[in-house]
């Protein structure tokens, strides 16, 4: 079977855990016991090395410095035999906060949104905010003036619709019918921070649902998945000895669009090269 070249545009603010579902992706596909396998010689592992590093001790690994920008490409196999090169970024988060806040798209940045085959986009529920609105504000407060003090800015959900339009608007992809390529994966992140016991698509639509809408009347089929990369908090000076002794491979999982959970975090790659 022909190699595909799969180039991923990895989208997350800072903070999401992209370093850590890197770092956990790379232990699986070294490992070998997931639907995908490493399948030759990966180059440049270096963003991942100290994240794996303090993995195996059972600690969390530090910020990502906000100008850093690396890949790393795994040549990889699925159980069909389907190969792909992977290129798996890892970068500060704040060049996305920045690209949005500044509504500019850095050179760099527009070629990796030419060549990116699929995107993956990170959200942490956890960290965003609810919006305050006309459905949140109480009516008896709809007449008053805001106070001085209440500067606007764009709520979490307008933020994200206007990364993804942005980068949509320089992409290759045709607006003339809903979009296939590139394909879109949304990971809600460190899942196992979300308290409710909702399938993925479900915690998306109640947290965010103008983006939810957004997402799917732009996209044909976008993919919307919990991604539990560690399965627990860890804390960056204290080792979990469970974490040591059994191995970070132990440990993540992530929720199909149908509600199961399944230990194999490299399944929505593996769903996107059979997809292909
Ligand atoms: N509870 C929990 N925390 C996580 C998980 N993945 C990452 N984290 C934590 O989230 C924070 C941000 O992760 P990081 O990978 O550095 O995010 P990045 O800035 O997007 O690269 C760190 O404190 C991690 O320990 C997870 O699956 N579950
Ligand atoms: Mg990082």
């Amino acid at each position: 079977m022909p190699s595909l070249q799969r180039s991923v545009l990895l989208l997350g603010e800072s903070n999401v855990g992209k370093t850590h579902y890197g770092a956990q992706l790379l232990k699986r596909l070294i490992v070998g016991r997931s639907s995908l396998k490493m399948d030759g010689q990966a180059t440049n592992l270096r963003p991942f090395e100290q994240a794996m590093e303090s993995l195996a001790d059972g600690c969390a690994t530090g910020h990502t410095p906000a100008g850093a920008y690396e890949e790393s490409v795994w040549p990889v196999v699925d159980e069909q035999g389907q190969q792909a090169q992977l290129i798996w970024p890892d970068y500060g988060g704040e060049q996305i906060k920045n690209l949005i806040s500044d509504h500019r798209i850095a050179a760099p940045w527009r070629d990796r949104v030419d060549a990116a085959t699929d995107w993956i986009l990170l959200v942490r529920l956890h960290i965003l905010k609810g919006d305050v609105d006309i459905f949140s504000r109480p009516l008896a407060d709809l007449g008053k003036t805001a106070a001085a003090s209440a500067s606007h800015r764009p709520s979490d959900q307008a933020r994200l619709i206007e990364l993804l339009q942005m980068l949509l608007h320089i992409s290759p992809a045709s607006r003339d019918q809903p979009i296939d390529l590139p394909s879109l994966t949304i990971l809600l992140s460190c899942w196992d921070e979300v308290e409710s016991k909702m399938e993925p698509h479900a915690a998306l639509r109640a947290s965010l649902p103008m983006f939810c809408d957004f997402v799917e009347s732009v996209w044909a089929h976008p993919v919307i998945m919990g991604l539990s990369a560690l399965e627990r908090s860890l804390a960056q000076d204290k080792s979990d000895q469970d974490y040591a002794i059994r191995g970070p491979e132990a440990f993540g999982y992530i929720i199909r669009p149908d509600g199961t959970s399944d230990p194999d975090i490299t399944w929505p790659i593996t769903n996107l090269l059979s997809a292909a």
